[in-house]
């Protein structure tokens, strides 16, 4: 359908983020901002979309201190207090799988999402499952993570097997960017802590994988993997 290495990124300077001490940017100017998070995996969906589409230069990186957050952002700007949020048009969207759906829509670059009506049906499928793959795999970690997270993993798998090609819809498309951010956080922590490699005996998965890899407006939007491993840690081990 097209090229899977997308427009051509220029190494982007990443803005830092905004914190309590921080001003507002000028609200509502006519400027496109997504508000974001760069260690957020809801905010990587969109970002990704954003910079595979070419759009750098038409929507602005605002990243939040999600810890130490500006009282503004909730006041002003998203009162749902969350990111993503995209500035667009005088309103505020949110919401990553909408957002996804948005850029797609709204904006110009490469087509994410194919007019065959079966891939239609099957990304729908697809996107719908995307909170129960995340619940799945978070209530894994306490309970018997290689079978329950199996499941999940499994479904994937088999999802691969549906059209020709690496990727979910066979070419890529956003359904492939709303898995991937939270796909790349599970396997490192199920590897650094289990010891469980979620791509042994799922040569689909393996090579879906290694195939985003290749695709840099994905890339530069990896979080650190020992952030993430160190994150997980804190978050789903219970020392006793
Ligand atoms: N359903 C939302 C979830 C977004 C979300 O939970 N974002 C987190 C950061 S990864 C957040 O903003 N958390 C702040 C909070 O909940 O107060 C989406 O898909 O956009």
């Amino acid at each position: 359908m097209h090229s899977t290495s997308g427009p051509a990124i220029v190494n982007e300077l990443l803005p830092p983020p905004l914190d309590s001490t921080s001003q507002p940017p000028p609200l509502f100017d006519g400027t496109t901002r997504l508000y974001t998070n760069y260690q957020c995996p809801y905010a990587q969906r969109v970002w990704i979309t954003r910079n595979y589409k070419g759009l750098q230069d038409q929507i602005k990186l605002v990243p939040i201190d999600l810890a130490n957050r500006p009282s503004w952002y909730k006041e002003k700007v998203y009162p749902e207090n969350k990111v993503p949020a995209l500035e667009h048009n005088n309103k505020i969207i949110g919401e990553s799988l909408d957002l996804v759906r948005y850029l797609d829509d709204h904006f110009e670059g490469p087509v994410l999402l194919p007019h065959d009506p079966a891939k239609r049906e099957f990304a729908e499928e697809l996107l719908k499952y995307t909170d129960t793959f995340n619940k799945t795999l978070f209530s894994s970690f306490k309970g018997d993570v290689v079978k329950e997270a199996g499941v999940a993993f499994d479904y994937l798998e088999s999802a691969l097997q549906k059209f020709e090609g690496p990727f979910l819809l066979g070419d890529l498309s956003l359904v492939d960017f709303a898995y991937i951010p939270f796909v790349e956080r599970f396997q490192l922590f199920l590897q650094e802590v289990y010891k469980y490699d979620i791509t042994s005996g799922r040569p689909n998965l393996a090579t879906w994988i290694e195939e985003l890899n290749k695709i840099d407006t994905y890339t530069v939007t990896k979080p650190d993997p020992e952030y993430v491993i160190r994150l997980f840690k804190a978050r789903f081990l219970v020392i006793i």
